[in-house]
């Protein structure tokens, strides 16, 4: 399978490359920067909603399945940038959202059977929204209420409803009939809830990943996650066909088990969440090790950034990490270069406090970064100190390393196999012939004993591997024979 091993690259559309100056990245500035996505050896890119969209969730919120809005472009921009991608060899993935519609979907109106409705005075259970706030909304026309699982501009489909499931499976084959790939599928632990809308119970103890204050004040028991779950993600399968889907699952990495009998992989959000310690990051890889078939992920538009998380000395390491564990991993656009969150809008654009993770992307060394002629529609962080054009032939560069562990991941023997090592220190082969070491700790640390050294996160290469570790150094290297 192709994705097996796959890097992904994850655009943001909006914050990506304008190219008609109304300060929103758009899908032709994506087509025009493509050879940068290409020249990083990535296999594919998946690039995140951009169908028409009152944009309350930018874009999450989508108002027709099988259209783009028009500021992103037209179906034909995108089947050009579908055959752009395919004739550099990259595939491309479109994202799959379907919890969820935009309150000005016309089914709202037109089809509210396919939507999850209760009756009464009040909200009929305790659920909250992942963003806070009751789950539940009064809609003023019909007096009734609908389910939220996000904003309540966001209403939650019914895939209990075989009608709305038909409906959905038309949206997945219309996109792979004009050529994509596959899909990354959107918070999908949602579709599926207690059909008797049971409250959820009090948590008791704090959740595995972390929650909004008020959604984690619950255990989601029964407003998400259902033990038929199944049902749903195999009418997905059977509409996709052997397309490659990547689930985008909140749940604990041993929760996920379910979810990939159905979907090729999901994302690991402990691994996400983990902190910059040794031990805790080899707990977390191990644990999604044997689950198998998670996919490796740091950054995202919701998280933040891996350059802020983990700290922008640690970017090196970090990416050698990413790039050096066995399945697919993807990469968030600009962390290539490091980018860190900024500021976010003002005043705010997101009510999620999302702004900080998703400002354009950083092209040229100049005040709009090359991202736009116009207004930017999130402003730019620190084009000047950082972008690709200031990057690109440096070789002690970020995004080298990123290019040159990408290259080097293509010749990684199979599995991984955790070695001794200091304290503080991560340590793994990779096949027989691969090891790859990181301090974490502060100080220097006795690196593993290896061969010859073939990437090193201080810049160099060839000779042996060090025999001590700078705090957030990190290298790939032959294992000593
Ligand atoms: O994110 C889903 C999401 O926000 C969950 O991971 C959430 O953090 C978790 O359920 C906590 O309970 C996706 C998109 O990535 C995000 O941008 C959208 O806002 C959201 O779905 C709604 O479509």
């Amino acid at each position: 399978m192709w994705w097996q091993d796959a890097v992904v690259y994850q655009v943001y559309p909006r914050s990506f490359q304008d190219s008609d100056g109304d300060g929103v990245g758009d899908l032709r500035g994506i087509a025009q920067r493509l050879d940068h996505i290409a020249s990083l050896g990535v296999d594919a890119l998946w690039i995140s909603p951009v169908y028409p969209s009152p944009m309350a969730d930018f874009g999450y919120d989508i108002a027709d399945f099988t259209d783009v809005d028009p500021v992103y472009g037209t179906l034909a921009d995108l089947d050009a940038l579908i055959a752009a991608a395919h004739a550099r060899g990259l595939r491309l993935l479109m994202d799959l959202v379907p919890c969820h519609t935009s309150i000005e979907h016309p089914w709202f109106r037109a089809h509210p059977e396919r939507y999850v409705w209760a009756d009464g005075e009040r909200p009929p259970n305790n659920w909250v929204a992942s963003f806070g706030g009751p789950a539940w909304t009064r809609d003023p026309r019909t007096g009734r209420w609908y389910l939220h699982s996000f904003y309540p501009e966001q209403p939650d489909l019914d895939w209990r409803n075989p009608d709305t499931v038909r409906a959905m499976q038309g949206v997945i084959r219309f996109w792979l009939d004009r050529g994509v790939d596959g899909y990354r599928v959107d918070a999908i632990d949602r579709l599926l809830k207690d059909p008797q809308l049971r409250d959820d119970p009090p948590a008791t103890e704090p959740y595995l990943l972390p929650l909004d204050e008020e959604h984690g004040s619950l255990r989601h028991d029964h407003s998400r996650n259902a033990p038929d779950i199944g049902s749903a993600l195999a009418a997905i399968r059977a509409a996709a066909g052997d397309a490659f889907l990547a689930g985008e699952v909140y749940l604990p990495t041993r929760e996920l088990r379910p979810y990939l009998e159905h979907l090729d992989v999901a994302f690991d959000f402990e691994f996400l969440h983990a902190p910059w310690d040794a031990e805790r990051l080899r707990a977390s890889i191990a644990a999604a090790l044997e689950v198998r078939d998670t996919a490796w992920v740091l950054s995202n538009h919701d998280f933040g950034r891996a350059a802020t998380h983990f700290g922008p000395e640690r970017a090196p390491a970090v990416a050698l990490l990413l790039l050096t564990l066995p399945g697919p991993a993807f990469i968030y656009q600009g962390d290539e270069i490091g980018m860190e969150e900024g500021p976010g809008g003002d005043p705010p654009l997101d009510r999620f406090g999302r702004d900080v993770t998703r400002h354009p992307m950083q092209w040229e060394p100049e005040p709009l970064g090359g991202f736009t002629t116009g207004r930017p529609w999130l402003p730019l962080v620190d084009p000047q100190r950082r972008s690709v054009a200031a990057q690109e032939d440096d070789p002690r560069s970020l995004l080298y390393l990123y290019r040159a562990a990408i290259a080097l991941r293509r010749q990684l023997g199979d599995g991984l196999r955790f070695e001794d090592a200091t304290p503080g220190v991560l340590a793994y082969r990779r096949g027989e012939d691969h090891v790859v070491a990181l301090n974490t700790a502060d100080e220097p640390r006795p690196a593993p004993p290896a061969g010859e050294l073939l990437l090193s996160t201080a810049g160099a290469s060839g000779g042996p591997a060090p025999r001590e570790l700078a705090p957030a150094e990190g290298f790939v290297a032959r294992a000593r024979v």
